[in-house]
């Protein structure tokens, strides 16, 4: 079908619904740019010809869709080459014809506030059809701003439909699917209501590292019951929001600092020193045991970490606490590895 044929179809669609149209004025990922360069229109990406919502989490849907939104054929066979470390843009339109400045829903209707996320995924071969299986890790997302009573989705609107981030540059080289979503909260007072909105680009990334993520599956990731999936927006006033993914939550420290593994180990140590070894300095210099050989032990670090206010405050570490260390006992257990180290 040609793009002319498609869009009068879509819109005496558009035309026929034109009550709902507010109500059916969703989007779809379409295009990707990878250091500014734009990899062209539906290139790379497995678009849907329809720009319907996901609702069910628990569906195979919410991976890449395509399930009860069919993918528009032939699925494109490009693979975009992205180095590690790479800026990469990805672009939101109204319905697959692109961008449309008189359609004042595009690219997404003002009403579908929420946050706009993206993941990545190792796969071995980016354009294989399966897509259960993989294992996801949170590489960006935008949610509300309490400060602005601001949205992603507003942020995303003024752009035009466009969202830049980076590719970790530790990640390892390979085939990768990057899943860009929406989740758009107007209807989500219950649920199934929140309407997610997601395409899959198929990527080759290289020049990478060794960096292993900690991972989520899809589904399972989000549950009806989250209150980033479950929320009324209107009332009461939103103060703060809670971008599903409770594990990415936990560990954004990670997440943010990804490909910097040893600066984050020091931030945490040195928040775990001020928190809950302070009570230690009355018996003199802190010689701290304190490890981390594993990056889970972010799962005990959950809480605001602030940068140390020189280089100077970092103290001298030596890595060899096990994981399985408790967040309440960690002064104690110095406490005995202090001694221990006297004796
Ligand atoms: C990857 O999957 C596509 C789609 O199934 C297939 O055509 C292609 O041969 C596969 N490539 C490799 C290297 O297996
Ligand atoms: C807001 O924060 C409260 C307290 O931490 C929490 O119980 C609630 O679920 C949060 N709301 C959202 C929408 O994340
Ligand atoms: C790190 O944590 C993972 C997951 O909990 C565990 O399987 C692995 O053995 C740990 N590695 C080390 C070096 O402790
Ligand atoms: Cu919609």
């Amino acid at each position: 079908m040609n793009r002319g044929l498609r869009l009068s179809l879509l819109t005496s669609a558009l035309l026929v619904t034109l009550s709902s149209l507010k109500a059916s004025a969703h989007t779809i990922f379409q295009e990707m740019y990878v250091n500014g360069v734009d990899q062209g229109h539906l290139n790379g990406i497995r678009v849907p010809d329809y720009d319907g919502p996901i609702t069910d989490v628990n569906s195979n849907d919410v991976i890449c869709n395509g399930g009860i939104n069919p993918y528009h054929q032939p699925i494109s066979q490009k693979i975009i080459t992205v180095p590690a470390g790479a800026q990469v843009t990805a672009e939101w339109h109204h319905d697959l014809t692109g961008a449309n400045p008189s359609d004042p829903a595009d690219p997404i209707d003002a009403s579908h506030k929420g946050p706009v996320i993206a993941y990545l995924a190792a796969i071995p071969n980016a354009t294989q059809p399966t897509v259960t299986g993989l294992k996801w890790f949170k590489i960006w997302q935008d949610g509300y701003t309490p400060s602005t009573a601001t949205w992603g989705v507003d942020r995303f609107i003024a752009n035009k439909g466009k969202v830049t981030f980076t590719i970790p540059k530790c990640i390892p080289s390979g085939q990768y699917l990057l899943r860009n979503e929406i989740i758009a909260l107007h209807a989500a007072s219950s649920y199934p209501g929140a309407q997610l909105y997601m395409e899959c680009a198929q990527l080759q990334i290289t020049g990478g590292g060794s960096t292993q993520p900690s991972t989520v599956s899809f589904p399972g990731a989000y549950h009806g019951t989250d209150p980033g999936i479950t929320i009324n927006i209107y009332y009461p006033p939103v103060t703060n929001y809670t971008i599903p993914d409770q594990k990415y939550q936990a560990k954004n420290l990670l997440r943010k600092n990804l490909c910097h593994l040893k600066e984050t180990k020091q931030e945490i140590i040195f928040f775990m020193l001020r928190r809950i070894v302070k009570p230690e300095r009355k018996y003199g210099r802190v010689k701290p045991y304190i490890s981390i050989t594993n990056i889970s032990i972010l799962d005990l670090a959950i809480g605001t970490i602030r940068r140390p206010a020189s280089q100077h405050q970092h103290p001298k570490l030596h890595y060899q606490t096990p994981r399985s260390l408790p967040f309440s006992k960690p002064a104690g257990y110095l406490r005995s590895r202090h001694k221990a180290s006297q004796n």
